[in-house]
């Protein structure tokens, strides 16, 4: 865990590229969000070096001159802490160590320590120190010598074993105990799951600070932990959909079954890949969804980025191809309203929300039936004049209510699902 709990730790943070030309904006955001990160657990940013280079340092990721030059700011402002956006490898920590005279993480294990910070429940402690020990593997120096003690035991010392060989195996014997509780917790989890097949179920995914969490209490008049903070929810709550307004309540009758809604861990850009991994079974509710909503904080000027982070980290953990609603949260604060219009048109299943003030939970109910009930629900497609083609494939992959011929085209109206409409919108082209 970051010592920076204790007391606030002056540090900076370091960013690298590759030059390829158009980074000249990337390193600022990143910063930013590195930043926030920092913040999160307990640090003092006082300041940011970056570099752009043809090609990155084997033994210091960055070059020589620009870890002098770090070094010397260290020195001089009595920093304790070094944060690099980049993973380092256990190369790179040892040289900057040498140069640089104080403590140096990557992006990845500052992820790792919030994690760890904030996990609340037994899964969610057990899963972050799976991917702190699976992280340290490669990385081992002998700061891992007290596991030996806490561990220790028969054979734990073989004749000739280095420190380093030792911990490294007493890690993986802990990272198998680690792997067994955890399949156990997901054991119980599958008969929790078994029982919720009666209930139509959503998930709330997306970037980590977009409000997931605020849409859930909203949803359903309930009070998780909400912040002003990265990661502060990585446990999956489940909560039945409950808003009682006049708009909301007769739509929530209309539901065939009881509906439930999951919040659950956020997602960052170039999260840990053994993060991913040992959350799988937390996420496995996403994956299990029948609907995602995916809530997006369209106030922030990088949010398109964060949606391709979150469709990409939609896919790893296999929860690709899952029927989507775009929820864009924080209106209330969205400086340029324009955005709204070219954004419903970009994102057909799209809502626009404050998840904070309340504003347009019904439009949201009401597209989530939309969607969910989409067996009764009808769609006029219009053919070009003697389209047969297109109509035989309608024909062929959907239910036909009504073709009307009309001078100016074919009007078909046919029974469909949102995504099978896009698909025959695909087809009919
Ligand atoms: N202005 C405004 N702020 C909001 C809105 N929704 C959420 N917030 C704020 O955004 C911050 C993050 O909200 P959370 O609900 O904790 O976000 P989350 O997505 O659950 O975040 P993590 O669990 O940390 O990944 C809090 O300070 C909320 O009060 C909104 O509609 N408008
Ligand atoms: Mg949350």
């Amino acid at each position: 865990m970051l010592e920076t709990r204790k007391e606030i730790e002056k540090t900076v943070l370091v960013y690298f590229s590759v030059k390829d030309g158009k980074n000249s904006y990337d390193h600022i955001q990143s910063l930013n969000e590195l930043s926030s990160l920092a913040e999160t657990a307990g640090a003092e940013v006082v300041k940011s070096f970056y570099q752009f280079s043809s090609s990155y340092d084997s033994r210091y990721m960055i070059g020589k001159g620009k870890v002098k030059e770090i070094a010397e700011y260290v020195e001089e402002h009595g920093i304790s802490l070094v944060i690099f956006e980049n993973e380092l490898t256990y190369t790179h920590l040892r040289n900057l160590e040498q140069e640089i005279k104080c403590k140096i993480l990557d992006k990845s294990k500052l992820i790792l320590d919030i994690f760890a910070n904030n996990a609340k429940t037994a899964q969610a402690k057990l899963q972050v120190e799976l991917a702190q020990l699976e992280y340290s593997l490669p990385r081992l120096t002998r700061q891992w010598t007290h596991l030996s003690k806490q561990y220790g035991g028969i054979g734990t010392k073989g004749p000739g074993e280095t420190q380093i060989e030792t911990d490294r195996r007493l890690i993986k014997k802990r990272i198998s105990v680690l792997k067994e509780k955890l399949e156990k917790i997901n054991v119980q989890r599958k008969t929790q799951a078994d029982e919720r097949k009666n209930f139509i179920r959503l998930s709330l995914v997306g970037y980590t600070n977009v409000g997931k969490s605020t849409l859930l209490n909203l949803l359903t008049a309930s009070d998780v932990y909400v912040e002003n903070k990265l990661f502060a929810t990585l446990d999956t709550s489940t909560r039945v959909l409950n808003i009682k307004t006049k708009d909301t309540e007769s739509v929530i009758s209309k539901f065939p079954k009881k509906v439930l809604i999951s919040d659950t861990v956020g997602f960052i850009k170039n999260l840990p890949h053994n993060l991913i991994e040992s959350f799988k079974s937390t996420l496995s509710e996403v994956v299990e969804s029948d609907l995602l909503l995916h809530v997006v904080d369209v106030s922030n000027s990088n949010f398109e980025e964060q949606i391709n982070v979150v469709n990409e980290t939609l896919k790893e953990i296999g929860a690709k191809g899952k029927p989507i609603l775009f929820v864009f949260n924080k209106v209330d604060i969205l400086e340029n309203k324009e955005m709204i219009k070219g954004l419903s048109q970009k994102h057909k299943d799209s809502v626009f929300i404050s998840a904070k003030k309340g504003i347009n939970a019904a439009a949201l109910i009401v597209k989530v039936k939309e969607m969910l009930t989409h067996d009764t629900k009808e769609t006029v497609i219009k053919l070009k004049p003697h389209d047969y083609k297109g109509l035989s494939t309608l024909y062929g992959s959907s239910e036909i209510r009504d073709v009307k011929y009309l001078k100016t085209g074919i009007k078909v109206t046919i029974k469909t699902k949102p995504s099978g409409k896009k698909h025959l919108e695909k087809k009919i082209e």
